[in-house]
């Protein structure tokens, strides 16, 4: 993969590094993205099932396709962009990772700076009185599961017309705005507020760096756009990181 002589440049000065996720991180490790032709949302719509009253018409059905994923994703495993990603901590004076995801693959990859904008696959919430407790039994002993008050409990996930929470909304910006390199790694650039962030670092005058097989509505905005699968691209890119880590050891 050729990395441009522009973007080797900037990485070399760079100390404070930022990258969004999206689905297509994960696709390398078999979990199926949502758009695209094989997508999520070919055989669901997201209206019926990732929302609030989708859950409220129809609990089993929501968790029956939770369920599927989660027996899907407990087969998969980190691939080297998830591994890069949680390398970058060490490689950068400063590196934030903001993700769209829920599936649990960056905390497995090992990273740590992370901020995740929508939620987590493996934790369930209580309806009712808010308890969140983190399972991972794959198949759950009983769906709807329940919460010890007697209430439903719901995938710990942000669903379309839901709010963000607030704190990692807040801390996703914040790293956007102070970043001097804003990496957006396998994401269609479609959901808001998420899709916002690119822009966000744009306007405060970071490098973005798309990546990404195909194009996006972002694509002709990006400074860089590395056109590849993330499992290839980013280790070129932490190729030429080293490189120039070794060249300023050497030169210092
Ligand atoms: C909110 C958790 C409001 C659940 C998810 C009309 C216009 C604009 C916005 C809206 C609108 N109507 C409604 C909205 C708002 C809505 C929205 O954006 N809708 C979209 C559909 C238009 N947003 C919301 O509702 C958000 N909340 O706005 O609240 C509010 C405000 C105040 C008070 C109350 C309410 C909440 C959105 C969060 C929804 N939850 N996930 C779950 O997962 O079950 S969204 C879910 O879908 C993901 O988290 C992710 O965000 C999104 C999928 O996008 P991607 O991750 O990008 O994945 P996708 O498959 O689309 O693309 C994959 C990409 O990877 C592709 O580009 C592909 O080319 C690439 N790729 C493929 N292979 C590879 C690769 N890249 C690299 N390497 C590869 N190998
Ligand atoms: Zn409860």
């Amino acid at each position: 993969m050729e990395i441009p002589a522009a973007l080797i440049e900037r990485l070399e000065g760079a100390r404070r590094v930022s990258a969004l996720t999206g689905a297509g991180v994960s696709s390398e490790s078999g979990v199926p993205t949502f758009r695209g032709p094989k997508g999520l949302w070919k055989q669901f719509r997201p209206e019926e099932l990732a929302t609030p009253e989708a859950f409220q018409r129809d609990p089993r059905l929501v968790w029956e396709w939770y369920e599927w994923r989660r027996s899907k994703i407990a087969s998969c495993s980190p691939n080297a962009a998830h591994r890069v990603l949680a390398d970058w901590e060490r490689r950068f004076e400063e590196f934030w990772l903001v993700t769209q995801n829920v599936d649990g693959l960056h905390d497995r990859a090992g990273s740590r700076n992370l901020v995740k904008l929508h939620g987590d696959l493996w934790e369930l919430r209580c309806a009712g009185c808010g308890v969140r407790e983190r399972n991972e039994a794959v198949p759950l002993p009983a769906i709807p599961p329940r919460c010890h008050c007697g209430n439903l409990l719901r995938p710990a996930v942000v669903w379309f017309g839901e709010s963000l929470p607030e704190a990692a909304w807040r801390r996703a910006v914040e790293v956007a705005r102070s970043c001097q390199l804003f990496f957006v790694v396998g994401t269609s650039a479609l959901v808001q507020p998420a899709a916002s962030l690119p822009w966000v670092a744009r306007e405060a005058g970071a490098c973005v760096v798309e990546v990404n097989p195909d194009s996006t509505p972002f694509t002709p905005f990006a400074d860089v756009s590395l056109r590849g699968p993330a499992a290839v691209v980013l280790p070129a890119l932490d190729q030429v990181i080293c490189q120039v880590g070794q060249r300023d050891e050497e030169s210092s």
